[in-house]
């Protein structure tokens, strides 16, 4: 087969442009293409309209070599990446109508030899539902769903799995399941990935990768709720469930996550209900777990009632909006769904406070909360909310709390902070064991 020269990656957001700017660098002549006019205009500059660390620098080089050029519309490659959202609807299901529109986007310039891999999460069947529609737009081409080894478009599935905020090395690092419709693909698409990912590169079928994107966020989804449960049983038998959880993640093979006002981001708390909307009688745990992780924010809520004072007005002081730390990023934040909750009463003061922002996000807007910096707001506080572990929020002095109610959202003032249980007494063969992690929390 012939060596894959150019690659169009159709998509160009959190995955889709950081892809695009990674095959560049491995030396391929790459078409990114969004159907967002602005963005195609911005990356055509050298510019980028995300948030991600050394990302900006590299577009700007690749668009400078020429190596990277931007479209509003799909054009001839070797190889042909969709890395398009699928969210969910108001009722939980997935909507794979962008995909389906990437899909037809692209099918007027397919032409025999060509590769196409659906990248996006994607319930499973959207890879052969994909290749169903792209053959009944071009029957002039014969797909692999139909024609197996004798297709002449190959098509695969190949989730990414990097993580927001490292998704330059992670693109690189991480392994990858790759799963073609035929043999065929699944090689050819090893051949394309081989480009640039250093991990190993595993082959299964299209419905199984897809399952195993899926799998890998609902499990952590589970691990959280579990965290989650276990934070509401600690508050009922007064216990410390930092400390409970901490020790018993010293045992070789537990490793729980941390309890926190919920899961935010668009994966974690999204990509479950792609399993449950297609198995809602066998998946109980996963929906236990979302109802869990949904409900956080109101329990926050409920802790930060339980401090209030009913005889006068008092001010609550936020901090952290973002949904996980160290980001700018706002969507789906449990974060900015606690303070929302508690605009709702017209008895308090709220201040928000966020590091790696400018401003309240617009669903914030006009409901009265002031934005300001964390010490001034923590200095007008009756009650401190602490909503997200910003490396920002763990420099605070804590003389600066010292008179203040705190709800701890992430453990990171009341327990994190020089309280973990390192007071081990060493047992006998203590020296001779290996020192496991004993955390593996947010990133
Ligand atoms: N969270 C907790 N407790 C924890 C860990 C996380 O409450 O112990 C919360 C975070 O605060 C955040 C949410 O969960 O609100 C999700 O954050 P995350 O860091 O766990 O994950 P994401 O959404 O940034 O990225 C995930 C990753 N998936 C897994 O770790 C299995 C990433 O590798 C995927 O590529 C990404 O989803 C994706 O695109 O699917």
């Amino acid at each position: 087969m012939s060596k894959i020269g150019t690659v169009s990656v159709i998509g160009m957001g959190y995955i889709g442009l950081p892809t695009c700017a990674i095959f560049a660098k491995s030396g391929l002549d790459v078409f990114g293409v969004d159907v967002n006019e602005d963005v195609v205009a911005k990356v055509n500059r050298g510019e980028i309209h995300i948030v991600e660390p050394e990302l900006d620098g590299l577009i700007q080089k690749l668009v400078e070599t020429g190596s990277l050029k931007a479209f509003t519309k799909p054009q001839q490659a070797d190889a042909h990446i969709v890395a398009v959202p699928t969210p969910i609807m108001p009722d939980h299901s997935p909507d794979v109508s962008y995909v389906m529109a990437a899909a037809r986007s692209l099918a007027p310039v397919l032409k025999a030899g060509d590769l196409v891999v659906l990248e996006s999460t994607s319930p499973v069947g959207t890879t052969r539902a994909m290749s169903d529609l792209l053959a009944d737009l071009r029957p002039d081409l014969k797909f692999p769903h139909i024609y197996g080894e004798d297709a002449d478009v190959l098509v695969a599935y190949s989730p990414e799995r990097v993580l927001p905020g490292k998704v330059l090395t992670e693109l690189v690092d991480n392994d990858r399941s790759i799963g073609g419709l035929s043999k065929r693909s699944s090689e050819r698409a090893v051949a394309l990935y081989t480009n640039f990912v250093a991990g190993d590169l595993y082959i299964t079928s299209a419905e199984s990768a897809e399952l195993v994107k899926l799998t890998e966020n609902a499990f952590r989804d589970v691990n959280i709720g579990f965290a989650n449960e276990l934070a509401a049983v600690c508050q009922h038998m007064g216990l410390n469930v930092w400390e409970v959880i901490d020790l018993a993640n010293k045992h070789p093979r537990v490793n729980i996550l941390s309890p926190g006002p919920g899961v935010g981001g668009h994966c974690i708390a999204v990509d479950p209900y792609f399993i449950i909307d297609a198995a809602p009688e066998s998946t109980d745990i996963m929906q236990a777990a979302r109802r869990i992780n949904s409900d956080r924010p109101h329990s926050v809520v409920r802790d930060v009632e339980l401090l209030l004072d009913p005889s006068r007005r008092q001010t609550i002081a936020c901090l952290g909006l973002s949904f996980k730390p160290n980001i700018d990023d706002m969507r789906e934040s449990p974060a900015v769904e606690v303070v929302r909750l508690l605009s709702e009463r017209r008895d308090i003061e709220i201040l928000a406070a966020e590091p790696h922002a400018k401003a309240l996000p617009k669903s914030l807007e006009g409901r009265g909360i002031v934005f300001t910096d964390a010490l001034t707001a923590i200095d007008k506080a009756d009650i401190v909310v602490l909503l997200v572990d910003h490396r920002h929020f763990n420099l605070i002095d804590p003389e600066a709390l010292k008179d203040k109610k705190l709800v701890d959202t992430r453990g990171l003032w009341t327990w994190r902070k020089g309280r973990r249980t390192d007071a081990r007494i060493e047992g006998r063969n203590s020296m001779n064991r290996p020192r496991r992690r004993s955390t593996d929390k947010a990133a």
